[in-house]
């Protein structure tokens, strides 16, 4: 079985970082190690959210796993809180990661707006993490934000687009990929660029007009996976995309439905079905 590991936040409430990746992960028949960067009540989309911060945990952690000869098939580090954190991604690329998947989510901004608590001097230490990855996910604010370009809102088309990916590639990471892509009326995609080729890969499916939070980390989750797991990229952001879209309908198709997360609990058996 292949062993990854898996560095982001524990979000207690909100359906995203690693209460969504773990699963995720596990479904996909992956053993899944952790690094928890910080703990916070409710994800930050929630008025007074709780935060603890873990990155004195980091290296105690990362030398124990050294002692204990542990090592992973893959690597993807989400949400991380702080500079002190890029760093630490950085030596454990070094320590556990030569010939491994290496996958950054440079998850920090969505609609053209930081998170909360983040800065654009951060974004630009984020760009060097994403220079050592094989495939890193940015969505549009953040492949702007890596780049420090200004954000584009609606205004680009297909040739703006693959510049941003050359762009983002030039930085270092030998795959990208970009998401929630709209110059095809009424759609949204999701375009690969590997550096190695200069091919280009599209995915289109339908726009669904809402949005919710964690669908950036489903999205991640699964890609990764199925990197992991060795299918090719294309394929991989077929699943991911097709299996983000699914957890949104199931969970619009409750009108009762929460605002903070989705319910990709439900798409499960379709992942299940779809993996071979
Ligand atoms: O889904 C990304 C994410 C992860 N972790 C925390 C967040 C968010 C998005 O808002 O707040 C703590």
């Amino acid at each position: 079985m292949k062993r990854i590991v898996t560095i982001q936040d524990i979000s207690c409430v909100g359906k995203c970082s690693l209460t969504v990746a773990l699963p995720i992960i596990s479904a996909m028949g992956i053993e899944s190690a952790i690094i928890p960067t910080a703990v916070l009540s409710t994800h930050t989309g929630f008025k007074n959210f709780t935060f603890h911060d873990l990155t004195g945990e980091i290296s105690k952690i990362t030398s124990h796993w050294k002692e204990q000869n542990i090592g992973f098939d893959g690597i993807y580090t989400g949400y991380l809180g702080s500079f002190e954190q890029l760093d630490l991604m950085k030596e454990l690329f070094k320590d556990f990661g030569k010939g491994k998947t290496l996958f950054v989510d440079p998850c920090m901004a969505d609609n053209g707006k930081l998170y909360p608590g983040f800065t654009r001097e951060f974004a630009l230490a984020m760009a060097k993490l994403c220079g050592l990855a094989d495939v890193i996910c940015p969505n549009i604010t953040e492949a702007t934000l890596l780049l420090d370009k200004p954000y584009p809102g609606d205004e680009y088309d297909e040739k703006y687009i693959k510049n941003l990916m050359e762009e983002l590639a030039k930085l270092g990471s030998k795959k990208v990929i970009l998401k929630g892509v709209g110059y095809k009326k009424g759609l949204c995609g999701v375009i690969t660029f590997d550096s190695a080729t200069g091919a280009f890969s599209e995915y289109f499916h339908e726009l669904i007009p809402a949005k919710f939070h964690g669908t950036g980390d489903i999205f991640a989750s699964v890609a990764f996976s199925a990197v992991v797991l060795g299918k090719s990229l294309e394929e991989a952001v077929k699943l991911a995309a097709d299996f983000t879209v699914l957890s949104i309908k199931k969970t619009m198709a409750h009108t009762d439905h929460n605002w903070y997360g989705v319910d990709f609990e439900s798409a499960f058996p379709w992942l299940l079905q779809n993996l071979q």
